[in-house]
């Protein structure tokens, strides 16, 4: 594993913190995750607008959206109501690294072909905001883009590679953040291309401990 770089405080990068065999289960089991709970097109509150980017989730929460109901956590998925398969073990170990004293609830799997992009957002729809979320890129390269806690501030591009992990927590927890790029054939994890991103999350404030 090569060193971390701490890219912002609270914002730490692993390159490489998951070798090819590693990646290769972590496929492996989001295979039988999507044949459980196939990947679905969320959409945005309100317009109904389509992301570009398709999902599923492992997990007991699993995160959807849609026009009616928008952003959300539920248990089922949002078309065929099948439960979310479980979180891969060796996702878990991605979340150890970032020391958070609960488990993960949700495992978010986002599909990108050559095309899609995801535009700068914040993620909140977790009521635990003192958890990390953990992210694990998988496949093709990226350019990732974040920025402050405010929208409309500077930004810094990172390139995330097959295998990275990245832990956004602290002070960037907040931060807006999203993919304005995905380089076609810079992996051959997956056979038909595209990249595939995992991001680890507490929805729940835990329980306090006895
Ligand atoms: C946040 N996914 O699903 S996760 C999302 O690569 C999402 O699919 C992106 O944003 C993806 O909500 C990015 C990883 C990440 C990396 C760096 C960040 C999130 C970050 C820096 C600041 C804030
Ligand atoms: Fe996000």
């Amino acid at each position: 594993m090569a060193p971390m770089l701490e890219l912002a405080p609270g914002l730490i990068h692993l390159p490489a913190f998951f070798d090819r065999a590693a990646q290769e289960r972590l496929v492996d089991d989001l295979r039988a995750a999507v044949a459980q709970a196939p990947l679905f097109t969320p959409r945005m509150p309100r317009t109904g607008k389509a992301f570009s980017v398709r999902m599923t989730n492992c997990g007991v929460l699993g995160w959807v959206s849609d026009a009616a109901g928008g952003y959300r956590y539920q248990a089922g998925h949002p078309e065929t109501g099948a439960a979310w398969a479980p979180i891969p073990p060796l996702a878990l170990t991605a979340w150890e690294a970032g020391g958070y004293r609960a488990p993960p609830e949700a495992c978010l799997v986002n599909f990108y072909d050559g095309g899609a992009k995801m535009g700068l957002h914040q993620d909140r729809d977790e009521q635990a905001l003192d958890a990390p979320v953990v992210s694990i890129s998988l496949g093709d390269s990226c350019l990732f883009r974040f920025g402050g806690a405010n929208r409309g501030g500077t930004t810094r591009s990172v390139r995330l590679h097959s295998g990275d992990v990245v832990l956004i927590g602290g002070e960037s927890r907040l931060c807006f953040h999203g993919v304005d790029k995905i380089y076609g054939g810079t992996s051959t994890l997956l056979a038909q291309g595209g990249r595939i991103n995992l991001t680890l999350r507490r929805v729940s404030q835990p329980p306090v401990e006895g």
